[in-house]
């Protein structure tokens, strides 16, 4: 296309040599015969430098086509022509022109970065990948008050029991291994099945380490100060936890703990649980 380019600027510079030479005789001589011929060479050279391809001042390369206009937005492509592609777009290929669109979930943000976690594909935003995660929560366990030496981890249920003997029940929010490196949790909620419900329970940050094989009454783990009362139903409970995603950057943050107030008292399906319906965190991403 360069070397058309050329081609066509030297014959619109030899037409405007003949014009000026045609017009200088003809204005000479007074040659009225000339004067259609002038009127077309005009006529030719206009046209001609309309399709004489311009030369962009800020780029030290090849003239845009209008064909590289159209498939880019508005800026030619290709990485070997030292443009940009614009609108979010990509040039992924050998060929010329951005060909990926700027929310294609397998080059979001720059070819090749795929917005996959454990195998599913999310979305891509703006060269961000975004999605939702439901993240099964394996450690989970109960203390009790009247056994305090006992361990409950490999049972199917957790108890939160206010009443002569307390029952307390914790799961571990342990994402870390499943988000993608450098993901932003933007959203977080729990998802818990209830055997029976009844009245709500409080929610702690568990601050110390702790294991379901190992934990018992007698040797429970640190808890801040209750941070959220839920309501509780039989069946599925979505709790949102919006307010502890700052908590994934400090190291001390273990979990939850759920106890029951005064009154209430709740019955949950474990991970170990035979309907396999145990705690869910479901986690909104971006990255
Ligand atoms: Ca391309
Ligand atoms: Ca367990």
């Amino acid at each position: 296309m360069r070397a058309v380019g050329r081609d066509l600027s030297i014959l619109s510079s030899l037409i405007v040599v003949m014009v000026f030479e045609l017009e200088r005789r003809a204005l000479a001589s007074s040659d009225r015969r000339a004067w259609p011929v002038l009127v077309g060479l005009v006529a030719g050279g206009v046209a001609l430098g309309g399709c004489v391809l311009g030369e962009n001042p800020d780029f030290d390369g090849p003239a845009l086509t209008s064909e590289d206009s159209v498939e880019t937005g508005g800026e030619a492509d290709t990485m070997q022509e030292g443009l940009t592609c614009m609108g979010g777009t990509l040039d992924c290929d050998d060929m010329p022109g951005c060909e990926v669109s700027g929310d294609d979930p397998l080059n979001c943000g720059s070819c090749g970065r795929a917005c996959e976690v454990g195998g599913t594909l999310m979305a891509c935003s703006a060269g961000e990948c975004e999605g939702s995660l439901e993240i099964v929560l394996t450690e989970d366990t109960y203390a009790r008050e009247d056994q305090s030496m006992s361990n409950f981890g490999g049972e199917p249920w957790l108890f939160a029991v206010n009443g002569p003997s307390d029952e307390r029940t914790f799961i571990d929010l342990e994402l870390a291994s499943t988000l993608p490196p450098g993901a932003e949790i933007v959203g977080l909620e729990l998802r818990i099945v209830a055997d029976s419900a009844m009245g709500p329970l409080d929610l702690f940050e568990v601050m110390s380490p702790w294991s379901e094989d190992t934990l018992t009454w007698a040797s429970m783990p640190a808890m801040s100060y209750e941070f959220s009362t839920m309501p509780l139903s039989q069946g599925v409970n979505t709790i949102d936890l919006g307010q502890l995603i700052p908590k994934w950057n400090d190291s001390s943050f273990r979990g939850l703990a759920l106890l029951a107030p005064s009154g209430s008292e709740a019955t949950i399906h474990s991970s170990e649980h035979m309907s396999q319906d145990g705690p869910v965190a479901v986690v909104e991403l971006r990255w």
